[in-house]
């Protein structure tokens, strides 16, 4: 994209930057004016701020919103089953920033024997020097020691590390009903933010093994295996159990219809229950698992795509703002090669193949193309979803996920019309493959700038590695408690 240099013997320059002549996405809706950076935050918006920029972006006829806050992702993780994704943080980040963002928020996670400590260390040292853009991280927590809990935790969410991700599934990570309310009970004392896996355990692995033994194995059983029922049931408990401790917590990559159903149940009883969901579920569909040989291991997430009557159901709590964070949930592992999907062979059993999908890069294009192109979603939902609404739930807002005075200039323009074929081969990720090959999409991020700089022109990615800063995350507002738990009722006699 075209930029001016003003260069400076304009003694009148007051703004590193200006971005020019685009509609705006603001707090308070979307608005035709100039954006003025300076120090790496937005310093003024106004209209005629041209002359005043030292660089000028032209971005007549174009979107400038805010950059996507990918608040769900793994990156340079290593799997409980030792795999490691292919994605680290420079070509996670680098895919990232290509796609439009400008913020990850990626986990450490805990292996259990690990303290959390060591933990976050270990992932720090992953990113250090390699990050194009700013990053947070959450916690998983896998181990509930009385010492993780009590100690590591308080401290940890002190320090920046606000919000954490517990599972109720896959061996090496689940927490068992008890450990979960201890996790939510420090959660609430301390203000942080609980992210839910939420899938039944025991259902997935009693229908696994009878999948097994009926020969079943080729990849589409895995959703046969992860039933929409283990979903909806483990959403129901998950919510039962924050409602008992008096949490607000977060239902991650929700998939299905009962699962919805039972997120605005909750709500409308006054709990506050927030959910996720991901391109996954509105973009690819069982069918997908289906496809011959081991190709549909190219599909294969938990929970996993469903159907089109889902996928709908999926697109109307997204319009009506039952889940309220559309983030990608990058799980990247390599179809080909022997450190992917096929680690266990090459016609692995679908239980023992790597779970997750990529969509760095793609997560934004596809839904601004069938949101906001199709008339799904306002621009500002848009904006909600993919920005704004994870920086206030992980406890990075203002400064993050908003285009207003005084927050960083991490900004993404976009061509609404720009037609785009998605082939991999475009993609700036670590990955050889992705699930949306040769969809089509209209509307792309042509320029990505983070704190003022830009980081991808619209042909190569310019940011250099080392550049992006790690953020501590500020108790989030949104998980605050009601101050009326089941145990303070019953201690009260309330
Ligand atoms: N499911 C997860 O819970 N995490 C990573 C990828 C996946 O499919
Ligand atoms: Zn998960
Ligand atoms: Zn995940």
């Amino acid at each position: 994209m075209e930029t001016i240099q003003q260069g400076h013997q304009d003694t009148m320059s007051e703004l590193d930057v200006v971005i020019t002549g685009g509609a705006v996405a603001t707090i308070g809706g979307v608005i035709d004016c100039d954006v003025g950076i300076h120090n790496g935050s937005i310093a003024i918006l106004a209209r005629n701020l041209g002359a005043k920029g030292r660089q000028v972006i032209d971005a007549s006829g174009k979107l400038v919103l805010p950059g996507g806050i990918d608040s769900h992702c793994h990156i340079a993780q290593l799997s409980s089953s030792g795999l490691e994704t292919a994605d680290d943080f420079e070509s996670g980040t680098r895919s990232a920033a290509a796609g439009g963002n400008t913020c990850l928020i990626p986990f450490a996670a805990q292996h259990r024997g690990q303290t959390l400590r060591h933990t976050i260390d270990q992932y720090h040292a992953r990113a250090d020097g390699k990050a194009i853009i700013d990053y947070a991280f959450h916690l998983i927590i896998s181990d509930a020691t009385d010492e993780a809990i009590r100690e590591e935790l308080p401290a940890l969410i002190e320090e920046g590390y606000t919000s954490f991700k517990i599972y109720m599934t896959y061996d090496l990570l689940k927490l068992n009903d008890r450990e979960i309310l201890n996790v939510l009970a420090t959660a609430r004392s301390h203000g942080a933010m609980v992210m839910v896996h939420a899938e039944n355990h025991d259902v997935i692995g009693w229908l696994t093994e009878r999948l097994l033994a009926a020969g079943h194995e080729a990849p589409k059983y895995h959703s046969a295996a992860h039933t929409e029922i283990a979903e909806s049931e483990a959403t129901h408990r998950a919510i039962a159990l924050a409602e008992i401790v008096d949490l607000p917590i977060l239902i991650v990559h929700v998939s299905a219809k009962e699962a919805i159903n039972e997120i605005a149940r909750a709500r409308a009883r006054g709990l506050k229950i927030f959910g996720e969901t991901c391109p996954q579920y509105l973009f690819l569909t069982a069918k997908d698992l289906d496809r011959p040989g081991f190709e549909g291991a190219k599909f294969m997430c938990s929970p996993p795509p469903r159907d089109a009557e889902n996928q709908r159901s999926v697109w109307r709590a997204l319009e009506t703002g039952v889940l309220e964070v559309f983030s990608s949930d990058h799980a990247p592992y390599r179809y080909a090669g022997t450190d992917g999907k096929a680690a266990a062979g090459p016609n692995a059993a679908f239980h023992k193949v790597a779970n997750g999908v990529p969509g760095l890069e793609t997560r934004l294009p596809l839904l601004f193309s069938e949101g906001v192109g199709k008339g799904r979603l306002s621009l500002e939902s848009f904006v909600n979803l993919t920005a704004t609404r994870a920086s206030k739930l992980y406890g990075l807002y203002p400064r993050k996920g908003t285009i207003a005075v005084g927050a960083d200039a991490d900004i993404a323009i976009w061509d609404p019309d720009k037609t785009v074929t998605i082939r991999h081969e475009l993609l700036h990720d670590n990955m050889d493959y992705t699930p949306y090959e040769g969809r089509t999409v209209t509307g792309w991020p042509i320029l990505t700038l983070s704190r003022g700089e830009i980081v991808w022109d619209g042909e190569q990615v310019i940011g250099v590695p080392g550049r992006g800063a790690f953020l501590r995350c500020d108790r989030p507002g949104p998980a605050a408690s009601r101050n009326s738990s089941v145990l303070e009722r019953a201690i009260s006699g309330a």
